[in-house]
Order: C-alpha cells, then sequence, then structure tokens
C-alpha cells in the first residue's frame, strides 16, 4: 500500500512568493505542492499539502493524520514558537514527524530560537529555503522504507 505523508503549514504560508519574498524566496505554496507531489511520485509517497492560519484547524489536521498517513512534515509557522497545543497534537501522532522552516530562524529575532514542535521533532531543516519540503520529503521516504 502506497504511504500518505501529510505537509502542513501554518499561518501567512498561503502568501508565500508574496510575502517578505527577501526571507522566504519567490516560490509559491502551489509550487512546493507540485515540486512534492513530484518527488513523492519518485520515491512511492502519496503527498496531502495544506495550509492554515488557525492553529485548531492545524490540530484537527494533526489528528486525521493518526489514521489517514504514515509521516508528517510540517512547517508550523509563528506557531512553532507558541504553540504546546500543536505539539500536544504531535505527541499523539505515532509515525517519523520532520519540521522545516524555509528561512534560518537561528538567525533572526531571539524569539524564532525556540521551538516547541523541536521536542517532537525526528528532524528539523532551517534555511534551506522551499527546498527544505523536498530535502525532508526524501528524509521520510527512508524513514518509512
Ligand atoms: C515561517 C514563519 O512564518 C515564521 O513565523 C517562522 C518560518 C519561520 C519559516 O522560516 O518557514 O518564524
Amino acid at each position: 500500500m502506497t504511504k500518505t505523508v501529510y505537509i502542513l503549514n501554518g499561518p501567512n504560508l498561503n502568501l508565500l512568493g508574496k510575502r517578505q519574498p527577501e526571507i522566504y524566496g519567490h516560490d509559491t505554496l502551489a509550487d512546493v505542492e507540485a515540486v512534492c507531489a513530484e518527488l513523492g511520485e519518485k520515491i512511492g509517497l502519496k503527498t496531502r499539502l495544506l495550509q492554515s492560519n488557525w492553529e485548531g484547524q492545524i490540530i484537527d489536521w494533526i489528528h486525521e493524520a493518526r489514521d489517514a498517513a504514515q509521516g508528517i512534515i510540517i512547517n508550523p509557522a509563528a506557531l512553532t514558537h507558541t504553540s504546546v497545543a500543536v505539539l500536544d497534537a504531535l505527541n499523539t501522532f505515532d509515525g517519523p514527524v520532520l519540521e522545516v522552516h524555509i528561512s534560518n530562524v537561528h538567525q533572526r529575532e531571539s524569539f524564532r530560537h525556540h521551538s516547541y514542535v523541536s521536542q517532537r521533532a525526528d528532524g528539523v531543516i532551517a534555511g534551506f529555503g522551499v527546498e527544505g519540503y523536498a530535502l525532508a520529503l526524501r528524509r521520510m521516504g527512508r524513514l518509512l522504507a
């Protein structure tokens, strides 16, 4: 059976490509979705990319992933630094969790240096631009092999 990976994206990432391109680049989330779908097909994974500006929706998708997915890649965006609730939700998920940040959060404001999600993540990618999603998906392929 083909394994499914949820690729979850938090607040403001719907504006990827338009929002602060000097930090987040010019690619859109639709571009990321297309790259991940193509790579996923190559390595035998089904991908489902989702984005919400609402914390509760991200949590509901993590709950859904408990039955519907074998792995989660998550860019929680600002929720990274604030949300115990997202961490708690990820702790209900049994499979691998990989955390992605487009920018190098450690080079930015100090409030971006701490991540609640890293406590659960099996790996973290930061500062590789949107390429980080593909790198995480490749890693997920190995973890789910
Ligand atoms: C995206 C955001 O929206 C910020 O709130 C995070 C993250 C960093 C990113 O680099 O993808 O601090």
